[in-house]
């Protein structure tokens, strides 16, 4: 009996693994040869998930002809087909779906997505990989009939490898279930203060490998001593590549423009090496260098352009190169509001942090979960610091393991996808989410697995404010800040409370010995509302709330290391139900939904440019 318990469970974790085994995920993906699935694909509306369960609710087995994953070509005039994919039902890929057509504006559920497609390998040894950058929120992959396996989380990467018995030289049938249904035990949760889009949201491609090859690698300055500056002369580099597959030989780090390169013998998955940098010009947001690197074995390539810096929250300042930093941020939502949509792609970068560069920022707040790789490529190239998040908003689950699950799977697909980024100076594992027990050991254990896989940058979180600790003192001291390495928080003194008057008799400080960082503040307004400052709502409202807002940051104390507002620029989200100066707009931007700037606008940045000059 028992060990027929045994073999049963055995048999369901070895099904259970075969059908939901992602690969382990490749890592610069752009710096890599790729063929491109984006284009339009077809779609069926599946709110019942027909397609999914059979009649008696059971999932449907994989050969079921009616499953969606299976043709929808007849085999005979006889065939009840009971599905189908054609032009006429076709949705752009990358993108979300509430923004391609009106029935999808408020829809939540399932989407089955179609694309058939040729390919041919340009060796009968190498391996080829199906490649998302991102899917919202559940993602079932299904290629010529066979699942490759399923991912949960709307905001990351993954991928799986294909079989060559599934893959074929023409007319592959690739389906994708995509399920954007909001659940009480995922991550984020049901309640958010944004839009949920759901589709196919970013890139899809064709990743060809060798069959040994780079997977992932890190390249980084090595620390310097606490408080130190790292040198520019002989600079110590270290790092790792990950091989995936049986590699021999060696693994070749190079970086032409300072003429180095360095053979590592592969005696085990990883390789780890070091290397001296002759001279090294190190990355700043003045100075965004970056270089060529190329990591190849005999039979792979990657090219990559990485920066070298280093970052450390050190007693009260953040150093960056071993000198203290102000961060002009600004939090930015990954979305463009002239066009409802999701952000996806290069232009859509662009769009984005042009309008921090007019802002006079040198940093951005992702916020509320990871950003596309575009983002934060464009980071590096353009001189941004970045905070970037997993979507622990609010009141997920805290107690529950599998949540717990789930959120560190995402922080770990963020951190994987973006480690050599060095814009990237914080991760963040959450925002605002509220003091107990049970999620200070959730969030405690979401920074010890985050510092364990990348241990040279900052780790944070958004807390909230304990108001009115005394004497007109609010004090941050969420028992989480003695974990993380900077006290951020949020606080909206003159919005959610009281008037922006307030603040001049406002003092802001923490127990803990470390830089203290407002991660938001902000207020409405409905661009081209013009009242009295006193009127909700109004441009002169939101201008009253930066001017005071900003005159009080002239007292912060010495610990005070820089700020990034709420937000950017309106931003959907359904909580927003005023129906003269919102509908359905959160309009704390400073950018309006149309991309016009509020006065709000030039208060700040005329703060910017002052603590530019200040700082300098
Ligand atoms: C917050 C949240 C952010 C909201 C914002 C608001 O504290 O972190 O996601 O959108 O406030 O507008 O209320």
């Amino acid at each position: 009996m028992r060990n027929q318990k045994f073999f049963l469970l055995f048999f369901a974790l070895l099904f259970l693994k075969e059908v939901y085994a992602q690969a382990p995920l490749i890592t610069a993906v752009p710096a890599r040869k790729t063929v491109s699935l984006n284009g339009r694909w077809q779609y069926i509306v599946d709110p019942y998930e027909t397609g999914f369960y059979d009649y008696r609710f059971k999932e449907r087995r994989e050969n079921d002809r009616e499953a969606y994953w299976n043709t929808d070509v007849q085999a005979n005039k006889t065939d009840r087909k009971e599905h189908g994919y054609v032009d006429k039902y076709s949705l752009n890929v990358p993108g979300d779906w509430n923004s391609q057509a009106p029935q999808f504006l408020y829809y939540e559920g399932t989407v089955w997505y179609k694309k058939s497609f040729d390919y041919q390998k340009s060796s009968a040894t190498n391996r080829v990989f199906l490649y998302f950058d991102a899917v919202n929120y559940r993602a079932d992959v299904y290629l010529n009939g066979k699942k490759l396996g399923a991912h949960i989380g709307g905001f990351t990467p993954f991928d799986f490898e294909i079989p060559d018995s599934v893959l074929k030289a023409k007319n592959n049938f690739l389906v994708v279930k995509v399920d954007n249904k909001r659940g009480a035990e995922e991550v984020p949760t049901v309640n958010t203060d944004w839009w949920n889009y759901g589709g196919i949201t970013r890139d899809v491609s064709l990743i060809e490998v060798p069959r040994a090859f780079v997977q992932d690698y890190s390249i980084h300055l090595k620390k310097p001593t606490a408080g130190g500056k790292p040198s520019t002369k002989n600079a110590a580099v270290e790092g790792w590549v990950k091989m995936n597959g049986q590699a021999t030989g060696n693994v070749t780090v190079e970086i032409p423009e300072l003429k180095l390169k360095k053979a590592f013998a592969v005696a085990d998955s990883v390789v780890r090496f070091e290397m001296v940098l002759p001279s090294v010009q190190l990355w700043s947001p003045e100075n965004p260098k970056l270089y060529e690197v190329i990591i190849s074995t005999t039979a792979d390539k990657v090219e990559d352009k990485i920066g070298f810096r280093t970052v450390e929250a050190f007693g009260k300042k953040v150093l960056l190169n071993g000198e203290p930093v102000f961060m002009r941020g600004i939090s930015v939502h990954g979305e463009i509001a002239q066009q409802v949509r999701r952000a996806y792609s290069k232009e859509d970068a662009r769009q984005l942090f042009s309008e921090a560069k007019e802002l006079g920022c040198n940093m951005v707040r992702l916020a509320h979960y990871p950003h596309d790789e575009n983002m934060t490529r464009m980071a590096d190239s353009l001189g941004f610091l970045v905070w970037s998040e997993i979507p622990v908003y609010w009141t997920i689950d805290f107690g529950n393991k599998e949540v717990y699950r789930k959120a560190e799977k995402q922080l770990t697909e963020m951190i994987t996808r973006d480690r050599n980024r060095a814009s990237i100076i914080i991760w963040s594992v959450g925002n605002e989410t509220p003091i107990s027990p049970v999620r200070t050991d959730f969030m405690h254990n979401l920074i010890s697995a985050a510092k364990a896989l990348d241990d040279t940058r900052m780790v944070s979180a958004a807390l909230e404010v304990n108001y009115n600790s005394g004497k007109n003192l609010n004090l941050i001291d969420d028992p989480l800040g003695q974990y993380v390495d900077l006290v951020a928080f949020n606080e909206y003194l003159g919005w959610y409370g009281g008037l922006p008057s307030n603040c001049r008799t406002t003092n802001w400080g923490t127990p803990y010995d470390k830089p203290l960082f407002i991660s938001e503040t902000g207020a409405g307004a409905k661009a081209g509302f013009h009242a009295d400052s006193m009127t909700i709502f109004s441009e002169e409202y939101q201008e009253w709330y930066y001017k005071e807002q900003t005159a009080m940051l002239q007292r912060m104390p010495e610990n005070f290391v820089g700020i990034s507002p709420w937000v950017l620029a309106d931003f959907r989200s359904p909580k927003r139900n005023n129906p003269v100066f919102q509908e359905g707009w959160n309009r704390k931007g400073l950018f309006s939904n149309e991309g016009k700037k509020k006065k709000a606008f030039y208060v700040l940045k005329a703060y910017y440019e002052q603590m530019r000059n200040k700082r300098q």
